[in-house]
């Protein structure tokens, strides 16, 4: 099922937006109304896509009862300053769920923007090495075949022994072309060549976001021609780590980011400060190394469901007898 929130001034302004967006046939989950008229969120649902199925099972675990908005936050190693702008984002809250209060939180601080099925722009998956670039190309590059484009794959991942034979197993079953990528003129030529027919999905070398001449070599590439480039962030990145490489890929143009390996890891702390220290939008998830399993999408609600998700009692304990915990 696919999650979307709407935010208004009141519950009608929401649940107008979700009408206009998802038509009649939208089906209402929830809907929050702030105190003190501070803004109205309505949840609703449509269509049901494979991979979204998948994070409904992971974020399916038991939710905690009371507001344990502040213990989450320290759990999942959220930097202070921005587990503060978090906290005051959300709604005044005593005894409201906490999924909506964070959700709204959510919704407030970051921005959600899921990358289309049919991407019209050229995306080129840029990140660190093992961040999950070659996958994540794989699976946009099945959904857009899935949705009846058809789809041209390119890589500029030449230098690395069997970079090309992974992306190749996975081209060969969906029996899209598969280029590879020398020189910036050479990727601008072979996109001029399909550009408007076919979705372009380019797949990138590890770059070091540290690393200067690595990041220069990806400007070169994104310069060429019109190409959105997507940061492919893995969800175990260390928090200050992960913001600090944020802002790198944030100078190269990077808006939107792609948060992969969620299935494997318990924090999310450096998903938040990357993506809030890049400016970037959700785009998509990642919750499987298979490209069958595709990707899901993360909304302000499948977030706060994926950050108030096993957090220990321990940890919650811990918070209130620090005074961490948000005043009611
Ligand atoms: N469990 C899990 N593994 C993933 C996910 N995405 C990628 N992987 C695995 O992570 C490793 C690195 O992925 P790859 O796409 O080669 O990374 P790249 O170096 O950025 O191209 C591979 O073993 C993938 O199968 C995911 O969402 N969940
Ligand atoms: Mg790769």
């Amino acid at each position: 099922m696919r999650l979307k929130s709407f935010s208004g001034a009141t519950v009608e302004d929401a649940m107008r937006q979700v009408r206009e967006a998802l038509g009649d046939e939208a089906v209402i989950i929830s809907t929050y109304e702030g105190k003190r008229g501070r803004g109205a969120v309505v949840v609703a649902a449509r269509d049901n896509p494979a991979g979204d199925k998948i994070l409904a099972d992971a974020i399916a675990a038991p939710q905690p009862s009371s507001d344990a908005l502040s213990a989450a936050l320290e759990f999942h190693g959220v930097p202070a300053a921005l587990a503060k702008q978090i906290r005051d984002a959300a709604p005044a809250a005593t005894g409201d769920d906490p999924v909506l209060t964070l959700a709204a939180a959510f919704n407030a601080g970051f921005a959600f923007e899921q990358v289309a099925e049919i991407p019209t722009r050229p995306l080129m998956l840029v990140g660190a090495p093992g961040a999950g670039k070659t996958v994540v190309a794989a699976k946009i590059a099945a959904r857009a075949v899935l949705a009846g484009a058809k789809v041209h794959v390119f890589t500029t991942d030449t230098v690395r022994a069997g970079g090309i034979a992974q992306l190749s197993a996975f081209t060969d079953i969906l029996k899209t072309p598969l280029k590879r990528i020398g020189t910036p003129t050479e990727l601008s030529d072979a996109l001029a060549e399909i550009q408007g027919r076919a979705v372009a999905v380019i797949d990138s070398p590890g770059t070091g976001a540290f690393q200067g001449p690595e990041m220069a070599d990806l400007k070169r590439f994104l310069m060429c021609a019109d190409i959105e480039p997507i940061l492919v962030l893995s969800a175990a990145g260390q928090p200050e780590e992960a913001a600090e490489a944020a802002k790198e890929f944030a100078a190269l143009g990077v808006k939107r980011t792609i948060v992969t390996q969620v299935d494997v890891v318990r924090r999310m702390g450096g998903t938040l400060a990357a993506a809030a220290a890049g400016g970037f939008a959700f785009g998509a998830v990642s919750v499987s190394p298979f490209i069958a399993q595709g990707l899901g999408t993360l909304n302000p609600v499948s977030l706060a469901r994926l950050i108030l998700r096993d957090v220990p009692p321990a940890t919650a304990v811990a918070a209130k007898a620090s005074g961490v915990e948000r005043a009611a």
